[in-house]
């Protein structure tokens, strides 16, 4: 296995030991014949969240990726939820896309920046520039590790007042937002993002519903929809208990380009289908593990 696989389902196997819904959904796709086996589903994109201060960020975070061959495509901009974002290609096409976004921190109030820096100036260099990217072992275990000391459960509520982003970053860290079905290479009555979802609701499943339950593009060529994520008991300072939004789950449909409208089924490849991401989707897709969808205040 090449040092990006492993690294790959290291996340993977984190996520879907605290996302439920993650082995849920495969089973429920098994159950129905949609799949045979997990390994059968196309991995879309997955998403990461950061803190934009010194050492940290997009900008640490990425190295790890583009020293795996991803290359940086697109920014994003979210002016409302004081967010930028950009998306990486992968080295292949077997690989998923990657979306990560980061927090402009010194957009927020003087009282979140002085909570936030009480934790991320623990950080005093890059931490990435000290790892070894060729050792799985060890990208693994940063990824999955504080970076910072384990937050009050004062400090998450005043963040998550100002910002539900920060207050999930400052708990949750660098663990997998999201990964996301590709839904468009499954069969008939499942490859579009409204089958698709009409199937996740008719086995229970919670959809986000901001701006609707399909987000579309403005030309059409990418559909998505997500889940609301489940809370999860996170253990703050002191052993203090209190149920936050975790991870959820994501679903995209990305429509064959009008210039290759005339390939048989057979041969659409990814490179004959929309790429990228939208920013409007986006938007609404942050809120997936918003108070205003998981329907709690953390
Ligand atoms: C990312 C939301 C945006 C997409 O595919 O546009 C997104 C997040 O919730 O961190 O995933
Ligand atoms: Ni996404």
């Amino acid at each position: 296995m090449t040092t990006l696989e492993t690294v790959l389902n290291g996340l993977m196997s984190r996520y879907q030991e605290r996302v439920p819904d993650v082995g849920a959904i495969i089973k429920a796709m098994i159950r129905e014949g949609i799949i045979a086996k997990a390994a059968d589903i196309e991995n879309d994109h997955i998403a990461f969240r950061t803190l934009g201060v010194p050492h940290l960020g997009i900008q640490s975070l990425e190295k790890i990726f583009l020293h795996y061959g991803y290359r940086k495509m697109d920014y994003y901009k979210f002016a409302e939820k004081k967010l930028d974002a950009y998306w990486y290609a992968p080295p292949s096409d077997n690989f998923p896309r990657i979306f990560i976004s980061e927090l402009r921190v010194k957009d927020l109030s003087p009282a979140a920046q002085q909570i936030i820096h009480s934790y991320t100036d623990e950080v005093t260099s890059d931490p990435v520039d000290a790892l070894n990217l060729d050792d799985a072992a060890a990208v693994d275990h940063f990824l999955h590790s504080g970076l910072w000391r384990t937050p009050t459960y004062a400090d998450f509520r005043q963040l998550a007042a100002e910002s539900e982003y920060a207050g999930w970053v400052i708990y949750n860290r660098y663990y997998l937002n999201h990964f996301t079905v590709s839904v468009h290479n499954l069969p008939a009555g499942y490859n579009t993002v409204a089958d698709f979802n009409s199937f996740l609701e008719k086995e229970g499943f919670r959809l986000n519903d901001s701006g609707g339950k399909i987000k579309t593009s403005p030309d059409s060529a990418l559909l998505q929809s997500s889940t609301v994520a489940r809370m999860i008991e996170a253990e703050f300072a002191g052993g203090e208990k209190h149920e936050i939004a975790g991870s959820y789950v994501e679903f995209a449909e990305r429509r064959v380009l009008p210039q290759f409208a005339h390939l048989a089924p057979a041969d659409i490849r990814r490179e004959h289908r929309c790429e990228g991401f939208e920013a409007n989707n986006a938007d609404k897709i942050f809120e997936s593990t918003y108070s205003t969808q998981t329907g709690k205040q953390g």
